[in-house]
């Protein structure tokens, strides 16, 4: 099977509580090599490309500004199935109950506003992933 690349980001609530090193640590020490990094303030027309499936419901506007509201970190994770692997890396998207190992599961929590606050994102299929590194890595 060939090599593929998934796009993560570390979303705000990762990069304020200063465990962007914890997380980027746990993808290496699984054995995806990092092939582009870098830290950025989340423009408007990238969260609304990047979130465009969510539009409409509840937590859209939530999310938004959350994306918006500090510095997020991208990256490209680079391996075989990493898509998948990296999904099992983080977790369930409900922090509470993501099982302990996960990066949302050890790290993150509820904390009872619109918006699941859960660390990370990681593509979900080999399209969305061309996409999602097209926004941040243009
Ligand atoms: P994931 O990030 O696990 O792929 P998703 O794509 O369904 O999850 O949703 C994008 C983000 O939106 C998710 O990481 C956290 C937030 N979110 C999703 N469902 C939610 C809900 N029911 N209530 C609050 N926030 C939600
Ligand atoms: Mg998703």
């Amino acid at each position: 099977m060939s090599t593929e690349r998934t796009l993560v980001l570390i979303k705000p609530d990762g990069v304020a509580r200063g465990l962007t090193g914890n997380i980027l640590a746990r993808i290496e020490a699984k054995g995806y090599v990092l092939v582009e990094l870098k830290k950025v303030n989340a423009t408007t027309e990238q969260l609304a490309a990047h979130y465009a499936e969510h539009e409409g419901k509840p937590f859209y506007q939530p999310l938004v500004d959350f994306m918006s509201s500090g510095p997020i970190v991208a990256a490209i994770f680079e391996g075989q199935r990493v898509i998948e692997g990296f999904r099992s890396l983080a977790g369930a998207t409900e922090p509470t109950t993501a099982a302990p190992g996960t990066i949302r599961g050890d790290l993150g929590r509820d904390w009872g506003e619109k918006v699941q606050k859960n660390l990370v994102h990681g593509s979900d299929s080999a399209e969305s992933a061309e996409r999602e590194i097209g926004i941040w890595f243009a």
